[in-house]
């Protein structure tokens, strides 16, 4: 009898087990909505793509770093490998001190709270010393270091108004950038149940109304009737600002919500009515910036004073130069509506951008590998790796502070795919051209793993045990091992623990225990300290999973402030929200001024319409995959035509380039291009394109195009959002697209690289 085992993954629970015809997943019975993503896990045991044993790219054991990127891979023996890599880790500590060392290896990796790619890293390079590490993500990189400014905490995740309030109070859901249903199959360590599509079909039902403002249609469910506005990209900022023009001018804006909750409102209101520039924010204005009629501004305004208005602010929408203005005022324009802490009313900032967020949240720890402490105190904001690689010594500022990029010698990679999620992936190469050595831990052979000097072959969560949950999900799970590892593969804790053993610190790295040994400790330690639910490890573990308590959340911080915000005050200077913020302003920026202020990202200076680029690309988060893991699974790549990564075009941008759907089309921008194929939409504004993240970034054909199979960031600009928060602005771009007639080359990211001979450093000995 075929034996199913429990799994888990950032997109939901299944159980699986290995047949014939490979491997067989069932969504778990409990989930009320399983992801399509599911359908992509079967690829995490394609023999083909996985790395199998150790591999070290030749050029680099001859001594050189120029070919990073372009290289053979001569297969190793773990003991050789481990050996190659604790000798390297020890020259650059000694010689060049542990800040040489960069750790942040940022990314996604596999749900599983031991197995978790991150923690190991980190704690095993603070195990031998500590290393230079990231700050603040590519998902909110704007967002978190204005938040913390402007409303004193930078969690929009759990702060957020829980969904069922929604469901029930809303009435009318105001969304820039969209609640989109394709992201909401996610949450970052684990999702049990996919409810937030059913929150908003009931909320749809009491009839709450929608309005999606927002490049792409598909970012609101068809069953919600969303009126749907569609905006320039990037110009939500000057479509708030007018609202709230609008708002006040009319006077439907809440004054005293205004002067007992909030500070700044005059010196807001006097840039809204063109005090500080001449310029008044009014619809007028505004349609010429967002292309949106000012008699829609007026009546949208109009509806948002007179219902129970939650806007909704996506986290896509701070993913672009100058990030930080449209997340401000959309808070602003909720302040002058003046319903924050109001049932339903307010804002929030990521709905549906995670199943987690508006999510009870647990109000205990999860079990978590310990980190030990980092005795480097050298960090980047995580979207400038690349300008540090490039420019060590150079100075930049960040959230106030002047800061010098360290001078990096080692990269360290376990979890995370650069080649994948940083922007301008030619400049990035050239980056990675720069320290002696990169040493990467990966399932399977991406981009990254093909610009590393050691490749380390991990284990998939399918070969291994673990527990799994989230800190807005409510089940803990036991996450069985389905099959043995692929290949000589091990996961990222045996691998750290090989190399320090090396390294002479394997007792301090594993404390004495193995995997088992590590989740039996792990689980006893939250269980003292959580609501203890009496089951032991062992009893645990058979029965598979808990359903934990969601007990009083603390989403209420918005209720409370209204109540009293003498008693509640936030955490920001003044103790309320903060319009003009005296401390941004204090630093001068002129990308981030000390209120909410339209800035014309370089994006727009070029006209729409017309130029080399006139086209802006929208570079989403993908419906098919979760950003580039699993692309060569069956859901992402029943996506891809001729091979290629899909792009969206409206028809008539189509017609003037005399493209069908399924033409082979070449992208271009300012940066790079990338080969893709055609799909025709209504979904999609004229002149706008979309294109997804995720297609695995392949450089192999450079004569026809810096990508051959569509990854967006060969196109995007390696540039932060402003002085203030540094983060990522891959989400918009201007491009041209033109048909492709010249041969089509063979795609090569879903082949492994070319493996050199079995040479001097090599000897296949068994695994040690
Ligand atoms: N242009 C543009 N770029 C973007 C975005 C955008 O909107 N536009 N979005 C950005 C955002 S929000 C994010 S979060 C990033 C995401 O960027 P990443 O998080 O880097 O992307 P993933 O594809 O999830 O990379 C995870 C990698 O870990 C590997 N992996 C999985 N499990 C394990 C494991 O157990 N051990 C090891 N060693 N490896 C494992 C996977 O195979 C995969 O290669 O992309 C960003 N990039
Ligand atoms: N299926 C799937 N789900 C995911 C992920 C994934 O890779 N796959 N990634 C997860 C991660 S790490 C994150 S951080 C979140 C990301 O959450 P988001 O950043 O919110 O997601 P995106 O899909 O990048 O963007 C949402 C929508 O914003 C719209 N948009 C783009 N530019 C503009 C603009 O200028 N104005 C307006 N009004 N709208 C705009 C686009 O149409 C886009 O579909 O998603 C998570 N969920
Ligand atoms: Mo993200």
């Amino acid at each position: 009898m075929t034996m199913y085992q429990q799994q888990s993954s950032h997109w939901g629970l299944f159980s699986a087990a290995r047949k014939p015809g490979g491997l067989d997943v069932i969504p778990d019975p409990d989930d009320p909505n399983p992801a399509p993503l599911l359908r992509n896990v079967p690829a995490a045991l394609d023999e083909r793509l996985r790395v199998r044993t150790p591999h070290v790219r030749r050029g680099w054991l001859e001594g050189g770093s120029a070919e990073r990127g372009d290289d053979e891979y001569l297969p190793i023996s773990w003991s050789e490998a481990i050996g190659l890599a604790a000798g390297e880790l020890d020259r650059v500590r000694t010689t060049y001190g542990n800040e040489a060392i960069y750790g942040g290896s940022y990314g996604w990796g596999s749900a599983g709270r031991f197995h978790h790619a991150q923690s190991q890293v980190h704690r095993f390079l603070n195990v031998i010393g500590g290393y230079t590490r990231s700050v603040q993500t590519y998902s909110l990189g704007a967002a978190r270091p204005l938040l913390r400014h402007v409303v004193g905490n930078d969690d929009p995740i759990s702060k957020a108004t829980a969904w069922p309030v929604l469901a029930e109070h809303t009435e009318h859901f105001v969304c820039f950038g969209g609640i989109p249903e394709k992201n909401s199959q996610v949450n970052s360590g684990g999702v049990s149940r996919h409810e937030v599509a059913g929150h908003l079909r009931r909320a749809r039902a009491r009839g709450a109304w929608f309005t999606l403002i927002s490049p792409l249609r598909d970012d609101l469910a068809p069953e919600l009737d969303a009126r749907w506005l569609a905006p320039v990209p990037g110009t939500d900022t000057a479509l708030m600002l007018a609202l709230s023009y609008v708002l006040i001018d009319r006077g439907w804006h809440d004054e005293e919500f205004l002067r007992t909750h909030c500070v700044g409102f005059d010196q807001f209101r006097r840039y809204l009515f063109g005090a500080a520039d001449g310029i008044a924010k009014s619809p007028q204005w505004a349609e010429q910036v967002c292309g949106i009629d000012a008699a829609v501004i007026v009546g949208l305004a109009e509806s948002m004073a007179t219902r129970r208005t939650m806007v909704t602010l996506s986290w896509s929408l701070q993913r672009a130069r100058y990030g930080e203005q449209p997340l401000w005022a959309g808070i602003a324009l909720a302040c002058v509506l003046g319903q924050i802490g109001l049932p339903g009313g307010g804002f929030g900032h990521g709905y549906g951008a995670t199943a987690g967020v508006g999510a009870r949240r647990l109000p205990y720890r999860l079990p978590t590998l310990p980190q030990g402490v980092n005795p480097v105190r050298e960090f980047i904001p995580v979207a400038r790796v690349a300008d540090m690689l490039l420019h060590p010594g150079e100075e930049y500022d960040y959230d106030g502070e002047r800061r010098r990029y360290p001078d990096i010698r080692l990269v360290y990679w376990a979890g995370g795919n650069p080649f994948h999620h940083h922007q301008d992936l030619a400049r990035l190469t050239e980056a990675f051209r720069r320290p002696d050595t990169v040493i990467v831990h990966e399932p399977f052979w991406t981009a990254t793993a093909r610009h590393a000097d050691i490749v380390f072959p991990a284990t998939t969560t399918l070969e291994r045990n673990d527990l799994g949950c989230a800190k807005e999900d409510r089940a803990l799970v036991a996450m069985r091992q389905v099959t043995p590892p692929l290949g000589q593969a091990r996961s990222d804790f045996e691998i750290f623990a090989a190399l320090a053993g090396k390294l002479g610190v394997e007792q301090e790295f594993t404390e004495g225990r193995d995997e088992w040994g590590w989740l039996a400790h792990l689980y006893e330690q939250w269980r003292r300290e959580a609501s203890d639910p009496g089951l032991d490890f062992q009893q645990f573990w058979e029965l598979g999973r808990l359903e934990l308590p969601a007990e009083p959340d603390d989403q209420v911080l918005y209720e409370q402030f209204r109540a009293d915000p003498a008693a509640h005050p936030l955490a920001t200077p003044s103790g309320r929200i903060e319009l003009f913020s005296e401390r941004i302003d204090s630093f001068g920026y002129a990308d981030c001024p000390g209120h909410p202020t339209w800035l014309v990202p370089e994006e727009l200076q070029i006209q729409p319409g017309s130029g080399d680029f006139p086209l802006f690309l929208v570079a989403n988060n993908p419906a098919t995959r979760l950003h580039s893991q699993l692309d060569h699974g069956a859901t992402s790549t029943s996506a891809k035509i001729h091979g290629r990564e899909p792009v969206r075009m409206h028809p008539t941008d189509a017609v003037v380039r005399g493209l069908s759907t399924g033409d082979l089309v070449r992208v271009t921008s300012a940066t790079g291009s990338v080969l893709a194929a055609v799909v025709i939409s209504c979904s999609v504004r004229p002149g706008v394109v979309q294109l997804s993240t995720g297609a695995w970034y392949d450089p192999s054909a450079p004569g026809v195009a810096t990508c051959i199979h569509g990854n967006p960031n060969a196109l995007t600009r390696d540039v932060g959002t402003s002085r203030l928060a540094q983060g990522c602005t891959g989400q918009l771009t201007r491009v041209q697209v033109r048909r492709f007639i010249e041969t089509l080359p063979p795609l090569k990211a879903h082949e492994p690289p070319t493996e050199g001979p079995t040479g001097t450093a090599v000897s296949t000995d068994s695994p040690t």
